[in-house]
């Protein structure tokens, strides 16, 4: 018997908000962000996801010179708490440059710009000591199918994710798929999409997906048989756990809050699949409730986690013997049956 994995979790400073959604301001004072990095810790946490101005604010009026200074002491911080970055995501959703999209969006100067995020984004997180770039390709989509050449599109994409691996030969490239929201229909919807891309690129084995259960969801997919699409291709970076209460806005609830045995089924991927042998870190992307008073917020992450490790202990638990022997007898009700039974800690009656 192999010595079971220790999980280590990570999640990103936005995960603390402010509780604003699109319909009105902020619920919650705002916690200082430099702040947030003690918190992690004590809540079980070791690993900080990142988005480039999480890094650098105002990222967009700084110099080189002023980008590595404060990179320096943000990679400082991280040091002193203990703390190690996971991945660092340009923002490519925010500017007026990327009203349109980003890589692919129609005019030449807009995509020049983003390129010139994505290298300081790079070199944000080299300086930082960590060598993972999500592109959650946000707004590389349309809201009117006609407005772009979609073959193009992919294209670009692909130029995008070899010009990456060509300007840092140590970094790797994690595309987080994402089926719609905030554009109608995205580019790269699904792990499929993001694999395929992956092994079309330049370096296949620098290129990988992080899967967000949400995300998958909202393509009507099943995050569990996403993870382990990706796990089979040795392609997940990471993931960011959560849960989505059907078709409608991304919503980002505690893990396991919508669909408990969807979520048992993600863990038993997970620990099946042996991911985290390599240290990679399970995400957690949560939002924390409107309502929820105080700041910061954090009861969230913290009844994810443990969801979380709940659950591991359930897939332990879990008899395998019985399963092998229900599906060679292709007892399926049985198998259901036991499932069910075992999730809620009950047996037969
Ligand atoms: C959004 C994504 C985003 C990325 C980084 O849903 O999870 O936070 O991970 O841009
Ligand atoms: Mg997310």
């Amino acid at each position: 018997m192999s010595t079971p994995t220790v999980y280590r979790f990570s999640f990103g400073p936005w995960n603390i908000s402010e509780g604003a959604d699109p319909f009105g301001p902020d619920v919650r004072a705002p916690y200082p962000h430099d702040r947030k990095f003690a918190l992690y810790r004590q809540l079980g946490f070791e690993g900080v996801q990142f988005h480039d101005d999480d890094v650098v604010p105002e990222l967009d009026a700084k110099t080189d010179p002023q980008i590595a200074a404060r990179s320096a002491e943000v990679a400082r911080m991280l040091r002193d708490e203990g703390l190690t970055p996971e991945f660092v995501a340009p923002r490519l959703w925010f500017a007026s440059q990327t009203v349109d999209g980003a890589y692919t969006a129609n005019r030449s100067e807009d995509r020049a710009y983003a390129w010139e995020r994505t290298r300081k984004c790079i070199d944000i997180a080299r300086a930082i000591g960590c060598r993972a770039i999500v592109l959650w390709l946000a707004r590389e989509g349309t809201y009117a199918r006609e407005a772009k050449d979609a073959r193009l599109a992919y294209q670009r994409l692909l130029e995008t994710v070899n010009q990456i691996l060509g300007y840092d030969r140590e970094v790797e490239v994690w595309i987080e798929p994402k089926p719609n929201e905030p554009t109608d229909q995205a580019y790269v919807p699904t792990t499929g999409h993001a694999v395929a891309l992956a092994y079309a690129s330049a370096d296949p084995r620098r290129v990988k997906t992080v899967i967000e259960s949400a995300h998958a969801l909202l393509a009507n997919l099943d995050p569990s048989d996403e993870m382990a699409f990706a796990l089979a291709h040795d392609k997940l970076g990471s993931v960011h756990l959560n849960d989505q209460n059907g078709l409608k806005y991304d919503q980002d609830k505690n893990f396991g809050a919508a669909n408990l045995r969807a979520a048992f089924n993600q863990v038993r991927v997970l620990e099946e699949g042996g991911y985290g042998r390599r240290g990679e870190f399970v995400g957690l992307d949560v939002k924390a409730m409107r309502t929820q008073a105080g700041s910061p917020v954090t009861d969230h992450l913290r009844t994810s986690r443990e969801l979380f490790l709940h659950l591991v202990d359930k897939v332990r638990t879990y008899n395998r013997t019985l399963v092998e022997q229900y599906r060679a007898a292709r007892d399926y009700e049985a198998l259901e049956r036991y499932t069910l039974q075992h999730l809620l800690g009950v047996g037969s009656r």
